[in-house]
This record gives C-alpha cells, structure tokens and sequence, in this order.
C-alpha cells in the first residue's frame, strides 16, 4: 500500500481538518495540529489582513504544521494568495474553484498546494499543474459541495491521479477513515465532526444542532444558482427552498442568504442562519478535545484494519457468507 499523507504534511495522523468559513480559526486549527492532524484556518471571505493575524496567532498556540484554505469564490483572493506566500504557510487548500492560476505562486513560496475539488476533470487538470494531493468532496459534505458521493468519487479519482488523495465527506468516525483508506485515499478529511471540538468557537446553539442531527436532517440549498450548500434544515431552509422552487433570481438569492452564516455561528441564530453540516452529523454524539477525536478516529480504524481479513470470506465467515457444506 503507498504511503498516507502524513509524511508529506509532516503531521501524525493522516488528516486534514475540513476548512469551515467563520468557524476554522487560530483556536481550532492549532487544537488539531496539537493533536497530530493537519489544523486549518479558513479564509472564507475575510480580507488578507484578518488572515494573516490568525496565521500569526496560531503560530504563537502551535509549532507544528498548519495549513490555510482559500475560498475562491472571495472578492479578497487575489491578495490572500500573495499574504499567504509571504507568510510561508506549510500548506494551503483551496474551495469553491480553481487554484490553477495561483499554483506556480505558492509552489514557489515553497508551500504544498492540496485543491479540494469535487469532480474527476478538475482532478486530473490539477495533478498535471502541481498539486502536491487533492481532496475528492462527496456531496455528503457540508457547505458548498458537488454532485458524486464520496464512494463513488474517491476511486474515480484516484485511478485517475498519481498523486495522494485525501477523502472528504461523509466521514466522522474510524469505519468511515478505513472505508476511505480501501477506496484509495490516503488520507482524510473532516470538518463536521471537528465542529463539536471543545476548542471549536462556534456558538453553542450551532454545536447543540449538530449533536441532536439525524441522518435525514441536512439538505442542500442554492441548487438553483448552481452551487449548492448542505445546511441542517431549519426555517430558513424551509423557506428559500420554497422561493427556490418558485424560481428566486440567483441574486435575489445571495441577498436573502447574505449574513445567514455569521448569524448561526457568531450569533446562534439556528433557525434563520446557515448551520453547514455534512451528513453524517447524526453519527457525531459528544463533545471533546480535539487531539481526543484524533486518537479515538485512528485507533477505531487500526482495529478494523487490523480485522480486515473477514470481509468477503477471506477470514472467518461473516452470518453465513463465503463458507457452504459441500
Ligand atoms: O468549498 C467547499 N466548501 C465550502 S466553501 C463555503 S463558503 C460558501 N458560502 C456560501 C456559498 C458558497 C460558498 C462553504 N463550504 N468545498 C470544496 C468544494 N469545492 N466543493 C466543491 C468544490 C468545487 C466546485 C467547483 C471545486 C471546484 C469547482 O470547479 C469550478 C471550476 O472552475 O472548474
């Protein structure tokens, strides 16, 4: 089996903490890296200045790596990007588009470039242009996401890449890291099931949302304006998702849902804000230190990779598979 990320990124474990606008800042970032993950500030739509102090800020709480991504659908990209190579990040990944331009930039600024991308196409064009891996984001994921699953993205791409793949979406616990790890990715990413860390700032009523989710309760929103973000059902779902029906202009829809996130995780305001959210919200029942989830995650998947060999009658049958009197 090829190696996982961790040597490329310098960390532990192989995971990337997902990249959460509003929410990812110094405090969470540097809990992750303390546990041996790879902690990420998200840029979201804040200006270069406001990055680079939490870039600063999280240096004084960590030595080890972290990372920054870059939302590229922000008005302040281009001078994020520039911040960014002159603050001589570890790493960056990017949401939301296409890194390409700023590619040769940061590779210069000796900074590993990890794209979050959601199809095989924009895989491949990266690969050849000089990421370092991607992320393969099934649309289990929360906020802005695409239209594959996780399952069938991550083999697509990686037959399709030679280089490492992280998986993302989906995935809270340690059955979902080995079932990523059997699908080719060499790492993962996680952001919802970071979203209940202690040292995750986001309002209390947002981390409470999370924590009573059941399977069914996300839905995307904005599938009419061709970018679609999975939120927790609320009022404000119920209510756009009608005007969505009802053929609301795209920019009538950006002036409803303008603020809506700032609201739910500054202001807890859950039933008009955004509370983003992957899928598998319901599987993610407790609050705990970031480094905690970090060691429960990696040891639940060493235990099922160590008992691998029961799958598909390789081992001792599973209820009457794979074995039959002859
Ligand atoms: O970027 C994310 N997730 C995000 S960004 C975000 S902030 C936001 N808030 C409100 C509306 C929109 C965004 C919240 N969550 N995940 C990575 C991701 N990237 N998912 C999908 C993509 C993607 C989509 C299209 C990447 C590239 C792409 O291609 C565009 C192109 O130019 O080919």
């Amino acid at each position: 089996m090829k190696e996982d990320i961790s040597g490329l990124l310098g960390v532990r474990y192989p995971v990337i903490q997902g990249a959460m606008a509003w929410i990812a800042d110094s405090n969470l970032a540097s809990a992750v890296s303390n546990g041996g993950g790879l902690g990420i500030i998200a840029a979201g739509n804040a200006d270069a200045a406001f990055v680079r102090e939490e870039i600063r800020k999280t240096r004084t709480l960590t030595d080890r790596p972290f990372g920054v991504n870059v939302m590229l659908m922000s008005p302040h990209t281009e001078a994020v990007m520039e911040m960014l190579c002159q603050e001589k990040v570890a790493v960056v990944t990017t949401g939301a588009g296409n890194p390409g331009k700023y590619m040769a930039a940061l590779k210069a600024a000796g900074i590993k470039v990890i794209p979050v991308i959601a199809s095989v196409a924009l895989a491949v064009r990266l690969a050849r242009g000089g990421a370092d891996a991607i992320v393969a984001e099934g649309t289990e994921a929360g906020g802005h996401v695409g239209e594959i699953t996780t399952m069938a993205l991550v083999p697509q791409v990686a037959d399709a890449v030679d280089i490492p793949v992280v998986a993302a979406g989906g995935i809270a616990d340690g059955r979902g890291i080995a079932a990523a790890f059997m699908l080719g990715a060499r790492g993962v990413q996680i952001g919802t099931r970071f979203l209940v860390a202690e040292e995750c700032t986001v309002s209390r009523p947002y981390k409470e949302m999370i924590l009573k989710a059941k399977d069914t309760d996300t839905v995307a929103t904005g599938r009419s304006t061709g970018h679609p973000v999975r939120v927790l059902k609320n009022k404000m779902t119920r209510e756009i998702l009608s005007l969505e029906a009802k053929d609301i202009s795209p920019e009538d829809f950006e002036l409803r849902m303008a603020g809506t996130l700032r609201a739910a995780v500054k202001d807890g305001d859950v039933a008009y804000g955004s509370v983003m959210s992957g899928q598998i919200a319901g599987l993610v029942r407790k609050e705990q230190k970031a480094a905690e989830i970090i060691e429960e995650l990696f040891r639940e998947a060493g235990e099922i990779y160590e008992s691998r060999a029961v799958i598909c009658g390789a081992g001792r049958p599973v209820s009457g598979h794979g074995e039959r009197a002859l």
